[in-house]
C-alpha cells in the first residue's frame, strides 16, 4: 500500500559552525581554558559541533561584562527603550523560526512538529509578552517603584532549550537586569544562535552573555560572588545543591525542579478527549517534560475501556526521524538519559508492574525508547514515585474523588496535575485540594506566557510567566 511520507524538513536551512566560542560582551571569544566538548544529534549520533566548556575565569569575564552593562547602559535605560529591544528580538525569532526549529530538533531530538508549532511560537510569545511589561512595571502590583536586581545567573536544562532560555531572559531584561546564561551541555546550539540574534537586534554588549559548559560551569556561575539573582531550571538534586550554595548570600533565587504529575480521569470524562490528553501529557517531547502527566489515575469502573482505547491510540504513534513532519515520538536526548529510562523501567518490571508497548520499529542508530505503559502499578513502586523523564506512563486506579486526591498528592513533587470530568464543581473541588502549581482541566500541557508556572514541595519555588514572573527579577 502506498503511504504518503512528506519530505523531512531540510537541515540545509541551518548554518552550524564546526566550533563555537563563548558569547561575552557582545563578542565571540575563545575560552581562557582549553576544555571543549561535542554536541551530537541524538537521532543519528552524528557530531553537530564542538563547543567550549567555560572555565571559572570565563564565567568571571562574563559576569564582569554583565555588571558593566548593567551599571553603564541597561540599568539606566527607560523601560520603553528596553521594550524596543525585546520587541526586536521577538520579531527576529519569528522571522528565523523555521531555522531555529530545525536547529532545536537536530540538537535535542524533538519532533519538528513540536519545535515548529509549540516551542518556537511560545519563545516569540514570551519576548512579545515581556516586552509589553518593560515600561509598565509600576503597574504590576509589585510596589510603586520596583527596581532591577542587577546581574542574573541563569542555568537551564536540555528539554526545551530555547523556550527555557526565553522564560529566563525575557523577564530578566524587561525588568532591567543583565544576564549570564548557561545552556545544558547536550543542547547548546539554540542558545548560541540566540547570541547571534542579540547581535542582530543591536542589543548593547554585555546585556546577554552565553557561557556553554557542563555542571562545573553552572556551579561557577551560580556561585559567583557578583551575581544578584540565580534562576535555575533542572533536577531537584542539582536544585538542592544550588539552594545550599546560595544560602546566606544576597542572591535572590528561583528554582523550577522536577515533577511526577497525576493525570486524573473520572468515569464521566469524554473518553476520546481524555485519551488524546493522556497521550499529549506523557508522550509530548518524549516525556522529557517536568510537568508530564507521568501517573495516570483512572477511575476503576472505566479502567478496561480507557486502557483499550489508549493502547489502540498508542499503536498509531510514529517514532523516528525528528525532522519528518509525521513523527510523533522523536529521539531521547542523550545516551545517559536513555540509560536512566531503561534502568527505571527495568525496576518497574522487577517490582511486579506489567509493561506494554505497541510494536514499534526502532532505528539502528541514535537513542530511542518506545512509548511504554505500566499497569498494576502500586504507589510504592519506583516508577510511581521517581521522575522518569521519558515516554513511560504508570497507570494506577482510584474509586472516589478523595482517593484520587490522596494518591495524586502522595508525591514529593507538586508541579502540575490534570483532571478529566464533565462536572465543573468537581474540577473546582479537585483544583482546591491538589497540591500542584498548575492544574489543567480537560486539557494538559497547555502553556501561555500570561500564566504563572511553578511548583510546590520539591518541585521548587518562585513562579515564571505572567505578572508573577516579574517578581523574580525585581527588588520589590
Ligand atoms: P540537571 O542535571 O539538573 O541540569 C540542569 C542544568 O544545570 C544544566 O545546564 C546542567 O549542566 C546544570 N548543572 C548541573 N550541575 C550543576 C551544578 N552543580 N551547579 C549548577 N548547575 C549545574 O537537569 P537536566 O537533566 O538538564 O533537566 C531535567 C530536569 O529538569 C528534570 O528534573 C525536569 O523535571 C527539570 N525541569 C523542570 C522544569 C520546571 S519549569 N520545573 C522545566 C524543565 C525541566 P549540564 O547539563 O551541562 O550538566
Amino acid at each position: 500500500m502506498f503511504e504518503y511520507a512528506p519530505a523531512p524538513e531540510s537541515r540545509d536551512i541551518v548554518d552550524i559552525r564546526p566550533s563555537y566560542g563563548l558569547f561575552i560582551n557582545g563578542e565571540w571569544v575563545d575560552s581562557l581554558g582549553d576544555e571543549r566538548d561535542k554536541t551530537v544529534n541524538p537521532a543519528s549520533e552524528e557530531v553537530l559541533a564542538e563547543f567550549t566548556l567555560a572555565s571559572e575565569a570565563d564565567v568571571d569575564r562574563a559576569v564582569s561584562a554583565a555588571r558593566k552593562a548593567y551599571e553603564s547602559v541597561w540599568g539606566q535605560l527607560p523601560g520603553r527603550e528596553r521594550a524596543k529591544y525585546l520587541f526586536r528580538i521577538a520579531r527576529i525569532i519569528q522571522e528565523r523560526s523555521r531555522e531555529l526549529a530545525v536547529l532545536e530538533s537536530l540538537d535535542n531530538g524533538k519532533p519538528i512538529r513540536e519545535s515548529r508549532d509549540v516551542d518556537l511560537p511560545l519563545v516569540a510569545a514570551h519576548f512579545f509578552y515581556y516586552a509589553g511589561w518593560a515600561d509598565k512595571l509600576e503597574h504590576a502590583g509589585l510596589g510603586a517603584d520596583p527596581r532591577a536586581l542587577g546581574v542574573a545567573a541563569q542555568v537551564i536544562p536540555w528539554n526545551f532549550p530555547l523556550l527555557m532560555l526565553a522564560w529566563k531572559i525575557a523577564p530578566a531584561l524587561a525588568c532591567g537586569n543583565t544576564v549570564v546564561l548557561k545552556p545544558a551541555e547536550t543542547t547548546p546550539l539554540t542558545a548560541l544562535a540566540f547570541a547571534e540574534i542579540c547581535r542582530q537586534a543591536d542589543l548593547p554588549p554585555g546585556v546577554v552573555n552565553i557561557v556553554t559548559g557542563a555542571g562545573a560551569t553552572g556551579q561557577a556561575l551560580v556561585g559567583h560572588p557578583d551575581v544578584d539573582k540565580v534562576a535555575f531550571t533542572g533536577s531537584t538534586e542539582v536544585g538542592r545543591m544550588i539552594a545550599r550554595s546560595v544560602a546566606g548570600t544576597r542572591k535572590k533565587v528561583t528554582l523550577e525542579l522536577g515533577g511526577k504529575a497525576a493525570n486524573i480521569v473520572f468515569d464521566d470524562a469524554a473518553l476520546d478527549q481524555a485519551v488524546e490528553g493522556i497521550v499529549n501529557g506523557i508522550f509530548f517531547n518524549q516525556g522529557h517534560v517536568c510537568c508530564a502527566g507521568s501517573r495516570l489515575l483512572v477511575q476503576e469502573s472505566i479502567e478496561t475501556e480507557l486502557l483499550d482505547a489508549l493502547k489502540r491510540r498508542l499503536s498509531t504513534l510514529r517514532l523516528g526521524d525528528p525532522l519528518d513532519k509525521n513523527t510523533d515520538i522523536g529521539a531521547i536526548n542523550s545516551a545517559a538519559q536513555l540509560a536512566k529510562i531503561r534502568s527505571l523501567t527495568e525496576a518497574g518490571e522487577q517490582e511486579g508492574a506489567e509493561r506494554w508497548s505497541p510494536s514499534c520499529p526502532i532505528p539502528d542508530k541514535g537513542y530511542w525508547f518506545p512509548p511504554t505503559l505500566f499497569t498494576g502499578v502500586a504507589q510504592s513502586h519506583r516508577i510511581a514515585r521517581e521522575e522518569i523523564f521519558g515516554p513511560v506512563l504508570s497507570v494506577l486506579t482510584f474509586r472516589t474523588p478523595a482517593e484520587a486526591v490522596e494518591k495524586a498528592n502522595n508525591s514529593p513533587y507538586g508541579l502540575s496535575a490534570g483532571v478529566w470530568t464533565e462536572k465543573g464543581s468537581r474540577i473546582l473541588w479537585m483544583a482546591d485540594k491538589l497540591r500542584a502549581g498548575v492544574v489543567w482541566a480537560n486539557t494538559f500541557n497547555r502553556f501561555d506566557p500570561t500564566s504563572p508556572f511553578g511548583g510546590y514541595k520539591e518541585s521548587g519555588y518562585g513562579r515564571e510567566g505572567g505578572r508573577h514572573g516579574l517578581e523574580a527579577y525585581l527588588d520589590v
